[in-house]
């Protein structure tokens, strides 16, 4: 056989074989969560056909043409009877864009779509869109919020990285055909990890946001916001508040951002969310949980403090080491499937029960925000076991 075919069907071989692995939870964990075996989603998961030229004639040596690096950040939706992500997909160009892949289960067996999506632009063409956030809202739309990147116009000369970020919007009731609508107008210099609550509040579109002073440097802006529009074809928000803000000393001393839409629960909006504290290694990126208020989304009715979920083993090492970032989660008959990216290279799932992430929401104390203070929090779990046995 040529070496075209050989590496054809070796290819297809191994490539079929990933997408049917099995997936299994893993063995030990917290009793807040499972972890699984095996990542959902890498670059090895994109169909063959977006990377390799599949003409004998023109690739003889069946190379890789446009090669693929890392598949990451989805936005996470039930839909048609299945778990459908809208991977964050990176070109070996450093170009991302979006597609879905679907499975049954939501474990493993995910496969891509034939076609990514080829986002309309507006009028100001996108360089880069990521991290999309997927709403389905009580109008009738599937929404996915995103972030949209562009050079920054008034870069000082020579300055070929800085960068404006905004909130795409775009539409859908398919996942197929995308509806592009104006970028969010936001007062905030740059606004990343904006999300739409599936819900009215007060007749208006409601949105988490997450303003910035510059691009990677959160400034004295920050922390996750909250504002109304009266539209979304021209999405506007006049007034902005924050009620989720950074804090020294904590997970979340730098920065944070709203992960997936909030879930809605018998006794609040379940929110998870990443935060962000500088090491001498970098940025490290983890998970954390909130809820908030059913009829004020903007109230915290329980803050457990510290991390959720943080990168363990694998997960530290990527494109962009020690991060874990979520921006999709499913709720389906009570289950709820976490979709987190790590190392901004490959996505993983986490699942567990609105049930136990209430538990765990409303019995994990507060960030006692001292040594001496969060001594005293454990003291007292510590006081809980020698009372536990001396009633034995
Ligand atoms: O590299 C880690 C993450 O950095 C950004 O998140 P944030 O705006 O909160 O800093 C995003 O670019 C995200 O895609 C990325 O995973």
């Amino acid at each position: 056989m040529d070496l075209f075919k050989t590496r054809v069907e070796a290819l297809t071989k191994e490539h079929e074989a990933l997408i049917n692995r099995k997936n299994s939870v893993k063995a030990g964990g917290n009793g807040i969560f499972d972890r699984y075996a095996n990542p959902v989603l890498t670059a090895a998961h994109t169909p063959l056909f977006w990377r390799y030229d599949f003409s004998e004639t023109e690739n003889p040596y069946f190379m890789e043409r446009m090669g693929i690096g890392c598949v990451f950040n989805p936005g996470a939706i039930y839909f048609d009877g299945k778990y459908c992500l809208v991977a964050r997909v990176e070109g070996a160009d450093r170009k991302s864009f979006f597609a879905v892949a679907e499975s049954g289960n939501g474990i493993d067996g995910f496969r891509f779509r034939d076609y990514p999506i080829l986002m309309p632009e507006t009028d100001e063409p996108d360089t880069n869109i990521y991290d999309m956030r997927l709403t389905r809202h009580e109008d009738g739309y599937i929404y996915g919020l995103f972030c949209t990147e562009r050079k920054d116009p008034d870069a000082p000369e020579g300055d070929t990285s800085a960068a404006v970020a905004k909130c795409g919007i775009a539409r859908t009731k398919d996942l197929e055909r995308w509806e592009r609508l104006a970028d969010l107008d936001a007062g905030a210099a740059q606004q990343r990890n904006v999300v739409l609550h599936p819900e009215f509040i007060n007749g208006k579109y409601a949105f988490y946001t997450r303003p910035q002073d510059g691009f990677i440097e959160v400034g004295k802006a920050g922390g996750i916001g909250w504002g109304l529009s009266d539209s979304m074809e021209n999405a506007k928000i006049t007034e902005e508040f924050t009620f989720e803000p950074k804090v020294y000393h904590t997970i979340k001393e730098v920065k944070n951002g709203q992960g997936p839409t909030p879930v809605k629960t018998d006794e609040g909006w379940l929110h998870i969310a990443h935060g962000v504290r500088n090491t001498a290694a970098g940025l490290r990126y983890v998970l954390y949980a909130f809820l908030t208020d059913l009829d004020e989304p903007y109230k915290l009715l329980y803050t457990p403090g510290g991390y959720l979920l943080a990168p363990e083993g694998e997960e530290r090492v990527g494109d962009v080491s020690n991060v874990v970032f979520c921006n999709g989660m499913i709720e389906h008959d009570g289950m709820l499937y976490i979709y987190y990216a790590s190392s901004d290279t490959r996505v993983h799932v986490a699942t567990t029960t609105i049930e136990q992430m209430l538990d765990y929401v409303k019995h994990t104390p507060a960030d006692g925000l001292t040594s001496h203070h969060c001594v005293q929090q454990r003291k007292k779990l510590i006081d809980k076991y020698f009372e536990s046995r001396s009633k034995k």
